[in-house]
Formats: C-alpha cells, sequence, structure tokens
C-alpha cells in the first residue's frame, strides 16, 4: 500500500457472534410419497441440511421428495427398520445439531426451532414429548399411551431419568452425542433388506434415551403435539415393538455403563443425566 493511503478492507470484529449452528434434518421414510409434499412445505430448505433415508420404498417417495427438494440428499439404508434408517441417516449427517423428523406429517417441521434453540441454550439432547404442558397427540392409540407409560416408568426407575415420553421419535442432539447413541450404520456398499439388529427397529428411541442417559448428558424435554398421519397407516405394531423396547431397556442395563463418551464439556460433568424443561411455548420466542 502507497504512503499516504488508508486500508479500507473489512477487518474482522473481535466481537462478532459465533457463528449459527447447522442443522441437519434426518427423515426416515418407507413408502411416504403422499405424505411428504405436507411435511416438505414446513420445511424451509435454505435453513437445514435434508437427508431422507429411504426404507427400499415401493410408491415415489425418492422421486416425490426429489422433486419437492431438488437439494435434498437421499441415502440408502443398509438393514431393515426405522433404527436402521436413522443410523445411516445419523452417519451421514454434517450439521452441528441433528433433528429427527418423521416422514408421515406427524411430527410439525414448524417445531423446529424449539428443538434447536434448546439446543443451543445448553443441552445435549432435545427430548420431544407429547405428554407435558404445551404438548399433546392427536395420532396415539390409547393401547400405545398406556404401553409408553408403563415402559417410560421403567426407564425412569431404572435410569433415574425423568422421561415424560420414551418412545418419541421427534428429538435432536449435538452430532458430539453420538459417539454416545453408537448406532451401527453398517455396511452401504453391501445392503441387506432381510436383515436387522438390536435398534434397527422402532426401539431406537429407547435405546438412544437410555444411552443419554447413561452418559449423564444435559436432556432438554421440548413440547411437541404430534398429529395425525395424513395418508396410510404406522409400520409399528404395538405388541412386538413393545417386546422390542423392553428388551432393549434390558439389554441396556444388562451392558453396564457404556465406555464412551463425547468429546465435550458434557464428558466431564458428573455421571447422571442433568435435566431442564421448556415447558411454555413462550419460550420459543427468546
Ligand atoms: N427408512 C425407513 N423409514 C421407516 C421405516 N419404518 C418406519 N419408517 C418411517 O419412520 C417414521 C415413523 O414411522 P410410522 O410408521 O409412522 O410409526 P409411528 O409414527 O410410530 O406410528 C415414518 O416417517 C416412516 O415412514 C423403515 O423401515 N425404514
Ligand atoms: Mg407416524
Amino acid at each position: 500500500m502507497a504512503q499516504g493511503e488508508f486500508d479500507t478492507r473489512p477487518r474482522p470484529n473481535k466481537l462478532s457472534p459465533p457463528p449459527e449452528p447447522t442443522v441437519t434434518v434426518v427423515i426416515p421414510a418407507k413408502n411416504e410419497a403422499q405424505n411428504l409434499p405436507h411435511v416438505f412445505a414446513g420445511i424451509p430448505a435454505v435453513a437445514y441440511e435434508v437427508s431422507l433415508v429411504d426404507g427400499y420404498s415401493t410408491d415415489d417417495t425418492v422421486k416425490v421428495a426429489k422433486s419437492l427438494m431438488p437439494d435434498i440428499t437421499i441415502i440408502g439404508q443398509t438393514r431393515k427398520g426405522k433404527g436402521n434408517a436413522l443410523a445411516c441417516g445419523f452417519a451421514a449427517a454434517s450439521g452441528d445439531f441433528i433433528v429427527m423428523l418423521d416422514a408421515d406429517g406427524s411430527t410439525d417441521p414448524a417445531e423446529i426451532p424449539r428443538f434447536v434453540n434448546a439446543l443451543k441454550e445448553g443441552a445435549d439432547f432435545a427430548k420431544g414429548s407429547r405428554f407435558m404442558p404445551g404438548a399433546g397427540s392427536s395420532d396415539i392409540s390409547r393401547l400405545r399411551q398406556m404401553g409408553n407409560y408403563l415402559l417410560n416408568k421403567i426407564v425412569n426407575v431404572l435410569y433415574g431419568t425423568r422421561y415424560t415420553d420414551l418412545c418419541y421419535g421427534y428429538n435432536a442432539f449435538r452430532r458430539d452425542c453420538l459417539s454416545v447413541i453408537s448406532l451401527d450404520a453398517g455396511d452401504c456398499d453391501n445392503p441387506d433388506s432381510n436383515s436387522m439388529l438390536w435398534g434397527d427397529g422402532f426401539e431406537v428411541e429407547t435405546l438412544i434415551n437410555v444411552r443419554i442417559a447413561k452418559a449423564g448428558l444435559r436432556v432438554a424435554e421440548v413440547p411437541s403435539f404430534e398429529r395425525t398421519r395424513h395418508f396410510g397407516a404406522s409400520n409399528l405394531n404395538a405388541f412386538s415393538d413393545g417386546i422390542r423396547v423392553l428388551r432393549t431397556i434390558h439389554a441396556e442395563r444388562v451392558r453396564g455403563s457404556r465406555a464412551s463418551s463425547p468429546p465435550t464439556q458434557s464428558s466431564i460433568r458428573d455421571a447422571g443425566a442433568t435435566w431442564s424443561v421448556l415447558s411454555t411455548l413462550a419460550d420459543e420466542t427468546g
């Protein structure tokens, strides 16, 4: 620069806020072509990385997803089940925060900021709940609600947790929780649509909740309203999947404390999850 000239280039502001965390939304989908327009209408694609994990759909799920959201990442799964789909989606996610969203229209994308805010405020795991003030469900049957209540009680007694909704699929977490959640995504080059490991089915949410609790991470429960699935029927069987959940609770108990923990401040916290609750919708506006 010549003498007497001023450097007018913008200087980095030492006080500038840290960059906003990036968010990946992982959507397991099995034959949900008819429901995707309702779901995607509520997702601002520019704000998030969106990944759909296809469960060997025989309808136009993948085609519809691509046409509605050309930037979407489509992922194939390696085995059978919603849990395996989530494992594959998590393994490919690049966001700082990962949000789990269903493809049937029951989980409302408008609630995503609620989950993201809970993580921004310091939670490691933002756990959706249909059974707290400001929450609800028009989708859950009486039988499933009863089963969920009992299984939830068992987990709370065994693990000293304060969950209010064990078997709910709307959750979000910091990506460094992945080492604690520790799901086996399998081999993408050799998918086997017939095989299923523990954790690959609907017991996946319980597995995640129990592992988060055992690792002593910080949990914030977030009120959520579960809407009725728009088209089609649930893939869940209250009895057989309920038994898988029960066996998962037992298996995780037998395995004892997991050795791995995420390389965050959470790992130096005392054992036993700490809790906070976003109990009013007013919390979102902050
Ligand atoms: N990729 C994939 N998605 C699945 C599978 N099973 C269920 N899902 C998806 O997981 C979400 C929840 O499943 P759903 O059948 O609605 O179960 P419910 O909400 O517990 O009644 C939906 O988006 C389904 O399309 C599967 O085997 N593979
Ligand atoms: Mg559903």
